[in-house]
């Protein structure tokens, strides 16, 4: 593609399942959208070299380092995004932020609410010279949840009173399924919890504007010990076939709790990777005074409204396609009623990082954002582990 516009120079760290879905929207987004730089995917990064030059060669990088230091101190190089499990993302973000790279981070944030915070101090400070920081709660940006904030914000549901928020998967649903790093406290920080149970979090507060001010949960970890991984498998969820050799499990499998708001509304929560035969279902249902919004990421291109102000004897909830050109982002794609996929919300994500870098304003969520859903993600274990409510900081 040639192109008289400045560039993005890219470097990207790890290159499994995120790694190939981040690789796609940076591939896509200039292709897609008017955008006032171009990104150009420079670098991948892996600490295995055979594996980062195969995965270069698929994803369409050009050139591969395999020490990630080496990456964040190459001179070319104008961004960082962060593909790597939970335990890595600190050193990673803070030495990029620290180098004047920006960064994308994959959520969630950090394995510790305290890593969270210092990463979201040191975006701050880097935030005053010009340096963007950005965290990857990509489902923000599918259009029918786009669309959603915006209605909401529009008081076309008036105040919210019910918040029913589901992230269900089932892949561990079998006992025999092999440990792999996201069943790994070590790695991974937790488990259903601040895996996909951070999305619902970011998702009621981002669609809401709201925030959750205090929660009640509990954390169960049904199959406690699974066979030692033999391998690593790139771009699979469950690690490499099973060995003989068993290995304890160190994260949630479920998470439920029920939550408060700041506007008074109640939230009730579940995040499961043992929804046997739900294989990504998100599901956000939102009653408020005057209707009520409904969400199935399964269904991830219509939005369901509900308008009490409507006669009761036509009211329904309606089944809203969100293909048109005037909903968030469909635009730019196909015409009406063609739908869009789980991949463009990576794409939607750059495309708003990119324009936010070259505007010079803050891309959302922030490193703050990030932040405050560690601390819901903290304050649910702590509520599970003692058996109460816990309160989250402003
Ligand atoms: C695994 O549960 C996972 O890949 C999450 O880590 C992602 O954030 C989600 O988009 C899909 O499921």
């Amino acid at each position: 593609m040639t192109d008289s516009r400045p560039t993005l120079a890219v470097g990207m760290v790890g290159h499994a399942f995120m790694g190939a879905a981040h690789s796609q929207a940076w591939r896509t987004a200039p292709r897609f959208f008017d955008l006032p730089l171009t990104p150009t995917m420079q670098v991948v990064c892996g600490r295995d070299e055979a594996r980062v030059t195969e995965a270069a060669d698929r994803l369409g990088w050009a050139e591969t380092e395999t020490d990630w230091r080496r990456l964040v101190a190459r001179p070319d190089l104008d961004l960082i995004d962060i593909c790597t499990p939970g335990d890595t993302h600190a050193e990673i973000a803070i030495a990029a932020l620290a180098a004047g790279k920006h960064v994308l981070c994959e959520k969630p944030l950090a394995n510790t609410v305290a890593e969270a915070e210092e990463m979201a101090v040191v975006a701050e400070r880097a935030a005053a010279d010009g340096v963007r920081a950005m965290v990857g709660f990509t489902y923000r940006r599918v259009p029918a949840i786009a669309l959603a904030r915006q209605l909401v914000a529009e008081g076309r549901i008036g105040d919210i009173r019910h918040v029913r928020a589901q992230y269900l998967q089932d892949w561990i649903a079998d006992p025999e399924a092999p440990l792999s790093w996201r069943l790994d406290k070590s790695k991974a920080g937790s488990g259903a919890l601040g895996d996909i149970g951070a999305h619902i979090i970011d998702l009621t507060q981002h669609i809401t504007g709201e925030r959750i001010t205090e929660v009640s949960g509990q954390l169960e970890t049904f199959v406690k010990e699974r066979p030692v991984a033999a391998g690593d498998t790139a771009g699979t969820l469950g690690g490499g076939g099973a060995s003989t050799e068993r290995g304890p499990v160190t994260v949630d499998d479920a998470a439920v709790f029920i939550a408060h708001f700041t506007g008074g509304g109640l939230g009730v929560f579940e995040a499961t990777r043992f929804a046997t035969g739900r294989k990504n279902a998100i599901r956000i249902e939102i009653n408020g005074s005057r209707g009520s919004l409904a969400f199935d990421f399964e269904d991830m291109n219509v939005l369901e409204l509900f308008d009490a102000s409507e006669p009761d004897e036509t009211a329904g909830f309606r089944r809203i396609l969100v293909t048109e050109p005037g909903h968030p982002y469909t635009g730019s794609w196909w015409p009406p009623g063609h739908g869009l996929g789980y991949e463009h919300g990576f794409t939607h994500q750059v495309v708003d990082l990119v324009r936010a870098i070259s505007d010079g304003t803050d891309p959302s969520p922030t490193f703050a954002d990030g932040l405050q859903v560690q601390r819901v993600l903290a304050a649910v274990e702590t509520s599970s582990d003692t058996r109460s409510w816990q309160e989250i900081p402003a």
